[in-house]
């Protein structure tokens, strides 16, 4: 068990433009995670193509690039018990058409490119991902009232 384990999550374009925010984050909380860094930006194009480094020289890269800068995301950090594995698996398959029914994808999304949300995969991408997007300053510690039902 990864006690208080953080992830970078963007809610994308298309999740803030249909609404959708409001949504994301209280499925994320209703599961016990805790919001701990979040604010409201446009990614730029040296930030989108950093954060998607490791898909650098694929066919879809330059589309994604495109996309990702297109309108702004809310980027996110939150934290919890094991939060990689516990977001990506609300998360669900990164093509909306094929996302099981109950995951944030497979209940709001239909296509591979526009799918919503991105979830840190694994401590190295977190590690990579969260400086693009914060700073340390911006890491707040707070506990919810609630903690201990959880
Ligand atoms: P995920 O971790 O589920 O967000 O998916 P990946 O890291 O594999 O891919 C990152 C993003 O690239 C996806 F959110 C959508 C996009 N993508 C495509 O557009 N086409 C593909 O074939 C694979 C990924």
């Amino acid at each position: 068990m990864l006690l208080n384990q953080k992830t970078l999550i963007l809610i994308k374009p298309d999740g803030l433009k249909r609404r959708l925010s409001g949504t994301i984050i209280q499925r994320l909380e209703n599961k016990g995670l805790r919001l701990t860094a979040m604010r409201l930006l446009k990614v730029s194009d040296e930030m989108a193509r950093k954060h998607y480094s490791v898909h650098e020289g694929k066919p879809f890269f330059k589309d994604l690039v495109e996309y990702i800068t297109s309108d702004p995301v809310v980027a996110i950090i939150m934290e919890g018990n094991n939060a990689i594995s516990v977001v990506r698996n609300l998360v669900g398959a990164t093509d909306g058409s094929k996302a099981s029914p109950g995951t944030i994808r497979g209940d709001y999304a239909i296509s591979i490119e526009k799918n919503i949300i991105h979830a840190s995969d694994s401590e190295e991408s977190y590690n990579h991902e969260w400086p693009i997007f914060f700073s340390q300053k911006d890491i707040v510690a707070f506990t919810y009232g609630d903690e201990q039902l959880f």
